[in-house]
């Protein structure tokens, strides 16, 4: 007895433990063999030696829970100690985030016009069709409207189809003279390898007193700028169509990857669009009743210099999430 209680309290750990409980306490273990001896027992003595074998049975097993249950906590314990993290430790091993290309593009984009003194407005995502179109020369059932790819409302309002409206909420609270860019998100109801149905542009617009704001001062602006964003480019203006202005134009940089020989990405023009502008069209001053002034305007999608400025072949990979294109942007 005493040399099987040894046992048990000798044990120095789990493992050794549940050895010792196969030993004792299993089928052919040493209490089971115990047992066993009770058939060549005296019958009178019969009752007392399986007494006193239960006994005995039920002592080591109380003995070996007891030691069970501190064997598990220490091996609780030493476990716990062994996975603790210190956080305070240094790891090598920490991940930078870092801006969305979109989001570096924007404040590139943005720095260079505040440089200039141009004021950052904000507005509403959601638009009623006063903003995002009546008041920029865009009447109802003008085919220009169908254009844009609308996102509309249940109540009639629409998700802006391009930041405008918010050039026209600063006139409306603001006075004349004007030098502001509206920077944001946009929505139209495209998607393929150059449109997604969310994307940001950038929009500018300069009103002054009438005659004070010319074509001229337009293209020098917009000249720099591209300088500033693309190097050393060829710029040129070409004569397009905007509602909202009258003269328009489409402004290109020469091709960025072949220098203007021609390739895949400018269609082989050696020409890449990157902007559109134009002198305000009278009919908006009109709406916001600004009376004697001129202004110019402009406007560029930042996903298209992101792609162009990384070399980022399909736009929809912008807004993927894959790390593994926002990981080359730490
Ligand atoms: C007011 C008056 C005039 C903003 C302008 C453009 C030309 C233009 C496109 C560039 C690429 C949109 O993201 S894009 O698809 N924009 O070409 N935007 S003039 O003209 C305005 C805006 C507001 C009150």
């Amino acid at each position: 007895m005493k040399e099987l209680e040894d046992k048990i309290s000798g044990a120095n750990s789990l493992e050794e433990l549940e050895k010792i409980r196969i030993e004792l306490f299993g089928k052919k273990g040493v209490i089971a063999k115990k047992f066993a001896q009770l058939k060549d027992v005296p019958n009178k003595e019969k009752k007392a030696f399986a007494e006193g074998l239960n006994k005995e049975k039920a002592y080591l097993q109380k003995l070996y829970d007891e030691i069970y249950e501190t064997l598990k906590k220490e091996e609780i314990e030493r476990l716990l100690k062994a996975e603790t993290i210190d956080v305070s430790l240094y790891s090598n091993l920490e991940s930078k985030g870092a801006l969305h290309p979109v989001m570096e593009t924007m404040d590139k984009i943005i720095d260079y016009f505040v440089a200039l003194n141009f004021s950052v407005e904000d507005g509403p995502k959601i638009e009623d069709d006063f903003h995002n179109f009546e008041a920029l020369n865009l009447p109802k059932n003008h085919p220009a409207r169908d254009m844009q790819d609308t996102f509309f409302c249940k109540d009639g309002r629409v998700l802006r189809t391009h930041t405008s409206p918010v050039q026209i909420r600063t006139m409306l609270k603001t006075k004349p003279p004007i030098r502001m860019i509206a920077p944001g998100a946009v929505f139209r109801k495209d998607y393929d390898l150059t449109h997604t149905p969310m994307f940001h542009q950038v929009e500018g617009l300069v009103v002054q007193e009438k005659g004070e704001v010319s074509f001229a001062n337009l293209k020098s602006i917009l000249s720099d700028f591209l300088h500033y964003m693309f190097g050393d480019v060829e710029v040129r203006f070409r004569p397009s169509f905007f509602p909202f202005t009258e003269p328009s134009a489409e402004v290109d940089i020469s091709c960025i990857f072949c220098k203007g020989d021609g390739c895949r990405v400018c269609s082989h023009t050696g020409w890449l669009e990157v902007l559109g502008c134009g002198i305000v069209d009278p009919n908006v001053f009109d709406a916001v009743e600004y009376k004697n002034v001129s202004g110019y305007a402009f406007g560029l999608g930042v996903e298209r210099f992101a792609m162009l400025l990384h070399k980022i072949p399909d736009l929809r990979m912008l807004f993927e999430g894959d790390t593994r294109l926002l990981e080359q942007f730490r």
